[in-house]
């Protein structure tokens, strides 16, 4: 079991400072089912070096010991905190630094967005993760994501911003201290700007954003839009040199 202290929020901490000093924050998200143009070893190496702010690990159906043994290959090869970002409740590791504690409320699957989290509720407590509040909104992007399909739930309408901030809102008040909207993995479309902006304004929370984002310029008009955080997935598989550039279009110093 982990130190208190890990418990206390430190990697959310690691987040939030992060945001002070650059602008923004840059994840790169690893699926463990992924297919990487080089071995995991060297991908995250490049990641490292490269300079994101945290790894996401996590896809939609991956099973416990592909989900342990990736984990473990991440951490001995980076520096970075490693967050989970689970599919379900077998994909949880001690390895780990934090754990984003997803409740799908776009959806209206009671498994995400309730039953998951009981059933890893004592498996957290057990390994001491750090557990990061996250209402998580899939958002329409012109076809069918693994994620929604997975999920079983319907986005939210890329165009219906009042739902997606009633949708955010509601998180809010639940208490959840991040929103993340997210297209999906290889998504057509990413989450339109106007979306990002009025749920930024009414929320004031820390919001990331991801899916379909496949060049440093769409990341940096997402950070415009008022995203804390810009996530890329796919486009890191392909080429794990990109981070730099991504990194470089998402960091920008606050006003003052
Ligand atoms: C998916 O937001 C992530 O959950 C990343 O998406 O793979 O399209 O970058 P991409």
């Amino acid at each position: 079991m982990k130190s208190m202290e890990s418990q206390s929020g430190s990697v959310f901490k690691y987040l939030m400072d992060s945001v002070r000093k650059n602008g923004a924050g840059y994840f790169v998200l690893l699926d463990p089912e992924g297919r990487y143009s080089l071995r995991i070893e060297d991908v995250v190496t490049s990641i490292t070096k490269n300079g994101a702010d945290a790894i996401l690990i996590g896809g939609s159906s991956v099973r416990r010991r592909i989900f342990d043994d990736f984990v473990t290959k991440v951490k001995s090869n980076t520096n970075l905190p490693i967050i989970v970002f689970p599919g379900n409740a077998d994909q949880l590791n001690e390895n780990a630094d934090a754990v984003f504690f997803l409740s799908l409320v776009s959806g209206r699957n009671p498994r995400y967005l309730i039953e998951e989290h009981v059933k890893a509720a004592p498996i957290i407590r057990e390994m001491g993760l750090e557990t990061i509040p996250v209402g998580y909104i899939i958002v329409g992007s012109g076809s069918q994501t693994s994620v929604a399909v997975e999920s079983r739930t319907d986005p939210i309408d890329r165009d219906d911003i009042d739902c997606a901030v009633a949708h955010a809102l509601a998180a809010k008040y639940l208490g959840m201290r991040m929103i993340y909207m997210d297209a999906g993995s290889g998504a057509k479309l990413s989450v339109p700007e106007k979306m990002i902006e009025k749920v930024k304004s009414e929320t004031g929370l820390p919001l990331i954003i991801g899916g379909g984002i496949r060049s440093p310029e769409n990341a940096s008009k997402k950070v415009e839009a008022g995203a804390d955080f810009v996530v890329t997935g796919n486009m890191i598989e392909q080429d794990p040199t990109l981070v730099a550039e991504f990194r470089q279009a998402i960091h920008r110093k606050p006003e003052n």
